[in-house]
């Protein structure tokens, strides 16, 4: 009886730490000036090597945010548990190394001063920053480091990629204090990135395509070619430029997973058209959404890591 009262003491005074804190833009100004920089810097060099790279830093920040709030846990190796790394939607998550690098030198550059989490949001906006070449929306920083990294709590809460109600699909958004917009929004970052045929494939079988364009369908079909490891774009067409043509192809029936093809529902049909439309829309709309999802916060709260794939006892 007496623990569980102190846990719950102690869970209150983590949840009201966690609130007291806000994130604030130039937060490393005094106490890393360069760190910024030293983030975009590392985003250019890896971009130019493999603009893949762009995808996969945007989508480590995002299921970073989606588990436990953004704490960077999805860095984290696996130890007892198995960890985020480990979740099926996570297998073919990259870019851990282009965070390595970055840690790296910044901790030359300011020693334990700034978070793994917030590497991934900067590293995120300038994937975005590279891709376009001159779209650079403003991060604000302060995010703490956490200490856990579960693989259940990845599966229970990333958005399923094949739930094709919009309602349902929104609902790892909402529970999270995020909007049915947002869904609509931060879905466009699939404008850049493929994805495994292993995790579509099941849409290729006849009668199983729902409103799919059946050529599309037809490519998807000779491109992967019953092999699960095969890739095909999530904006076809355009994998590699961040636009607003993956809202085209959700409106022409065109995407390879059902959450994107959710989208040209009803309810969420009107939005999409109007991002497709309008490119500057999407743009700021992006950086607000990005701005509420980077605000996610988690329940553990460690020290800023020297190394993003340990806690720092
Ligand atoms: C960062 O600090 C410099 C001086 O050290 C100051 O001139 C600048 O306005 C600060 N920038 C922000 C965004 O706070
Ligand atoms: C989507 O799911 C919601 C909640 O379960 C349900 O009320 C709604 O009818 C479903 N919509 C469709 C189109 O199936
Ligand atoms: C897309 O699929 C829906 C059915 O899910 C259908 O009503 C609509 O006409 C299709 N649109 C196009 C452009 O093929
Ligand atoms: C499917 O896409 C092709 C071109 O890729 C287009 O010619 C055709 O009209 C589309 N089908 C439907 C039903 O919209
Ligand atoms: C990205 O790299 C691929 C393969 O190296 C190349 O075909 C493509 O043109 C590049 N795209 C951009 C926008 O740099
Ligand atoms: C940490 C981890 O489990 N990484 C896995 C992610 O997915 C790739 C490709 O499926 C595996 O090779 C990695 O082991």
């Amino acid at each position: 009886m007496l623990l569980v009262a102190v846990v719950s003491a102690l869970l209150l005074h983590a949840a009201s730490v966690a609130q007291a804190q806000t994130l604030r833009l130039a937060y490393y100004n005094q106490t890393c000036p360069s760190a910024e920089a030293i983030v975009f810097d590392e985003v250019q060099k890896a971009y130019k090597v493999d603009n893949r790279t762009a995808a996969a830093l945007l989508r480590l920040h995002f299921h970073d945010c989606f588990v436990n709030g953004c704490d960077a846990s999805v860095l984290l190796e696996s130890g007892d548990n198995q960890a985020e790394k480990n979740a099926d939607p996570n297998k073919s998550l990259r870019g851990y190394d282009v965070i390595d690098k970055i840690k790296a030198r910044l901790e030359l550059a300011c020693k334990q001063t700034v978070s793994c989490a917030d590497i991934l949001a900067y590293a995120a906006r300038d994937s975005v920053r590279v891709a376009t070449g001159w779209f650079n929306y403003k991060v604000p920083g302060g995010r703490p480091d956490g200490t856990v990294s579960k693989l259940s709590m990845a599966l229970a809460n990333l958005p399923p990629h094949n739930q094709r109600n919009v309602t349902l699909l929104a609902k790892s958004f909402t529970v999270k204090g995020l909007s049915v917009d947002d869904l609509v929004v931060l879905s466009g970052a699939h404008t850049l990135g493929v994805s495994r045929c292993g995790t579509f494939q099941y849409r290729l079988a006849n009668n199983n395509d729902k409103g799919m364009n059946a050529t599309f369908r037809d490519d998807l079909r000779r491109r992967c070619n019953y092999n699960a490891a095969n890739v095909a774009p999530l904006d076809a067409g355009s994998q590699y430029g961040f636009d607003t043509s993956y809202y085209a192809n959700v409106l022409a029936n065109k995407t390879v997973l059902e959450s994107d093809a959710a989208l040209n529902s009803p309810s969420t049909v009107n939005r999409v058209r109007q991002l497709k439309n309008d490119p500057s829309t999407f743009m700021r709309s992006f950086e607000l959404s990005m701005g509420k999802m980077g605000a996610l916060r988690g329940s553990s709260q460690g020290k800023v890591r020297d190394n993003c794939r340990r806690v720092r006892m």
